[in-house]
């Protein structure tokens, strides 16, 4: 079976600024999403969708979040060579350095890959939201008789400059190559692309950050430690010296790396039939079983509105909002287009008698909350007016950030009662 050769290293985050603040306290891969996964569950679940099973990790910051989501949610049977192992960034007596870029975390870490037998390094994002069967494009890979593959998918113009943009010959091999192009260079960078994207005026292909190597070939990539980036160096510098096949891919696929887009990602999943299909139980989403008790809703308007499980609700009304778990919200309140992420515990009657807590812990009574992403454990008082918009100001507090018009409330953020924005 070729997933048996196959080994993949999953680039868990860089610094995190692009997600800033929800990676203030957590490392990237650990930033929950869609109310009740972490963003690693995504790869990590097309990976096992794929029968790939064997996946290592690289984050620049060890967390404790990410640790035990891992270890509490992807058990394998003791007779399966399967496994998920975090590498952080390590110092070592001849490295001091975090990990300088995606290609410079590889290479640091290649002393553990190659204690395990692989023909083919499977290199994935881990900050975009799609599911795809990795097993197509290794086939594709092993017929092509490449060296390298890159995933691909056609964009339109304003999405290009955030992308490496390609050109391809007729068998799909890559001709050049060319990293995050300014806006100018656009017109010399389009594709032969189907019908349908053309008319979406997508006729840019995009990689799609997602890399086949052949073992030998990253062994001696590698070995040059000028390169810091798959798109910046690698990538580019291969085009002219091996065979780099294009595999083009048509589903959906869109990269959360950033505040808007992950906003947009988690609401869009209220829509009717959203693009990201959760409820497909072939290609299912894996996280951490927790066992926790059903949502209870009283008096609630409900439109489009996604509850994840143990939630306590009274609001008057939850419109097109992300609800996560053990999330409580308090009588005559509205939360429009908003992302809440839940709560890592419950708050005990004997703990609120304990420590008398000025604000309970998730949305007060009388609030209003729009265009917001509500990070874990905060507290957010009564008759709480938050109006996010575009009208507002990019701006950070000590409890709160504004990006791109949204308001992300800081985990364990405390929001007195009646403030406004
Ligand atoms: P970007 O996403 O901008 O472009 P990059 O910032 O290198 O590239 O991130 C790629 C992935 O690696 C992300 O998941 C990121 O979190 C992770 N990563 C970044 N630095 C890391 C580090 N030091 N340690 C561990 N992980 C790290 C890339 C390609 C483009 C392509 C887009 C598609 O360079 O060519 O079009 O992905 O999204
Ligand atoms: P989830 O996947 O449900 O978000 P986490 O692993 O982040 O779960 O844990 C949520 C909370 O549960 C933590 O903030 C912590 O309070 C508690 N917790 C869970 N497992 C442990 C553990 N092994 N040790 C200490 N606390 C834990």
């Amino acid at each position: 079976m070729i997933n048996d050769k196959v080994l993949s290293i999953i680039l868990g985050g860089g610094q995190g600024t692009r997600l800033y603040p929800l990676t203030e306290s957590r490392s990237k891969p650990a930033v929950p999403i869609a109310g009740k996964y972490r963003l690693v569950d995504i790869p990590i679940s097309n990976c096992i969708n794929s029968n790939i099973k064997r996946m290592f990790v690289l984050t620049q910051f060890n967390s404790a979040s990410l640790n035990r989501h891992i270890k509490n949610t992807y058990h394998f049977s003791f007779f399966s060579s399967a496994f998920v192992d975090v590498l952080a960034a390590e110092q070592t007596p001849d490295n001091k350095a975090w990990f300088q870029g995606t290609a410079d975390a590889v290479r640091q870490s290649m002393h553990h890959f190659l204690r395990h037998d692989f023909e083919y390094a499977l290199i994935l994002s881990g900050d975009q939201l799609y599911q795809m069967d990795f097993n197509e494009m290794i086939q594709a890979h092993i017929d092509a008789g490449a060296k390298i593959s890159l995933a691909t998918i056609p964009v339109n113009a304003k999405d290009a400059p955030s992308f490496g943009i390609l050109k391809t010959d007729n068998n799909n091999t890559i001709t050049s190559f060319i990293e995050k192009p300014v806006t100018s260079l656009l017109p010399d960078w389009t594709s032969p692309v189907s019908d349908n994207m053309e008319k979406q005026g997508k006729v840019h292909l995009a990689s799609m950050g997602i890399y086949i190597f052949n073992k030998d070939l990253l062994i001696e990539l590698m070995n040059d430690k000028s390169t810091i980036d798959f798109g910046k160096e690698i990538i580019p510098q291969s085009i002219d010296k091996y065979d780099i096949l294009s595999y083009q891919f048509e589903g959906y696929w869109t990269d959360i790396g950033n505040i808007d887009s992950f906003f947009e990602a988690n609401i869009g999943l209220t829509d009717n039939i959203p693009e990201f299909n959760l409820y497909d139980l072939k290609q299912r989403v894996y996280t951490n079983a927790r066992m926790l008790p059903t949502s209870k809703i009283t008096g609630t308007q409900l439109n489009k509105a996604v509850i994840a499980e143990g939630c306590i609700i009274h609001a008057a009304k939850i419109e097109r909002s992300v609800i996560g778990i053990r999330s409580r919200i308090g009588k005559e309140s509205t939360v429009i287009n908003t992302y809440m992420m839940g709560n890592d515990d419950y708050e005990t009657l004997e703990t609120m008698e304990k420590d008398k807590p000025e604000v309970l812990l998730g949305i007060g009574e009388r609030c209003f909350i729009e265009n917001t992403i509500i990070d874990k454990n905060a507290r957010i008082g009564d008759d709480v007016r938050i109006n996010g918009g575009k009208h507002l100001t990019d701006t950070e507090t000590a409890t709160y950030v504004i990006k791109d018009g949204i308001v992300v409330i800081k985990k364990n953020a405390v929001i007195p009662k009646g403030f406004s924005l």
